[in-house]
This record gives structure tokens, C-alpha cells and sequence, in this order.
């Protein structure tokens, strides 16, 4: 469960990030699909190589989805419910996958925020990207 304190971190580490979504989505996707390769199964129509067009593209709006999902910290399963519905009967992103997305931002994050990625910044951001992955695996039961 997120406390009002892993909230407000949330929220302010969002802030801090600036708009780069574009940046740290590619980036993002990137590291998963070198890291976890079985994900890229699910992008047989992208060009996956290091900057192109469709993981800019893609990385922008998963992240954007993800300030989106901050901005309703309080109503996830309804600010998600499209993207949970879609992954779930269209794509059908076996759920375990969503964990190593997941994994990926975060080093994406702590590259980028350097000694602002605290401990504390770590685990709220972690039980937030958990309770994402909650939301779009639910349609599964
Ligand atoms: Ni995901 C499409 C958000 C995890 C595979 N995904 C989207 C879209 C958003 C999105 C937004 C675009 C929807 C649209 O165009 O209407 N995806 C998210 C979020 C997470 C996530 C917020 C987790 C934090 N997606 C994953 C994972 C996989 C995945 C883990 C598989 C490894 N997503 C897809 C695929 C598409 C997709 C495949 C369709 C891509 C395309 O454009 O063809």
C-alpha cells in the first residue's frame, strides 16, 4: 500500500524527471529487451535496435501512461483500466513480464537521479511500478 509519504516521493521525483519521457521510456525498453529478451516476442513489428523511431515512440507513451497513473495515485484501477483491458485480452502480456519493465526503469531512474534516487525514493517508486503491474494483470483472473 502506498503511504502518503511514498505518495508525495512519487510525485515530486516525477516533477524532477522534466518531461525527458521520450529519453527515459527508449531507454527503458532498451534495457528490458537486452536484459529480458523473451519481451521482445511481443514486438515482432518494431524495430528494436538502440534509438529507433518505435521505441522512442513506444517509450514515449508507456511513460507518459505512468505520469498519468501518478496523477490518479488514489484511483489506479480506473486511470488504467483501458491499458489493463488491452494488455490483457489483446496482447496478452504474460504478467510476469511487467516485472521486468519494472526492473528496467528503475535502473533507468537511478541513473538519471544519481544520489535523489534515495532508498526511500527506491521503495516508493517500486510499490507504486508493483501496484501498476497489479492493475493491468487483474483482467487475467
Ligand atoms: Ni504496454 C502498448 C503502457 C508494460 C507490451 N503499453 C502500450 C501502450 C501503452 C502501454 C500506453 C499504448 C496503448 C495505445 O496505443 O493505446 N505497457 C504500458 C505500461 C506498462 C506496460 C504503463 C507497465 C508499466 N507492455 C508492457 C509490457 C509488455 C507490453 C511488460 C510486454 C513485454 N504494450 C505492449 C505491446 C503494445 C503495448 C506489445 C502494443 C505496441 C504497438 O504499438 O504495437
Amino acid at each position: 500500500v502506498l503511504t502518503g509519504e511514498d505518495k508525495k516521493l512519487i510525485q515530486q521525483t516525477w516533477a524532477k524527471l522534466g518531461g525527458a519521457d521520450e529519453e527515459i521510456g527508449a531507454e527503458t525498453l532498451y534495457r528490458t529487451f537486452h536484459s529480458y529478451p523473451t519481451t521482445k516476442t511481443y514486438f515482432p513489428h518494431f524495430d528494436l535496435s538502440q534509438g529507433s523511431d518505435q521505441i522512442r515512440g513506444h517509450g514515449k507513451k508507456v511513460v507518459a501512461a505512468l505520469g498519468n497513473a501518478i496523477k490518479n495515485l488514489d484511483n489506479l484501477s480506473q486511470a488504467l483500466s483501458e491499458l489493463s483491458n488491452l494488455h490483457a485480452y489483446n496482447l496478452r502480456v504474460d504478467p510476469v513480464n511487467f516485472k521486468f519493465l519494472s526492473q528496467c526503469l528503475q535502473v533507468t531512474l537511478a541513473t538519471r537521479l544519481g544520489k535523489e534516487y534515495t532508498p526511500e525514493v527506491h521503495s516508493a517508486v517500486d510499490k507504486f511500478l508493483s501496484a501498476v503491474a497489479a492493475v493491468l494483470a487483474e483482467k487475467y483472473r
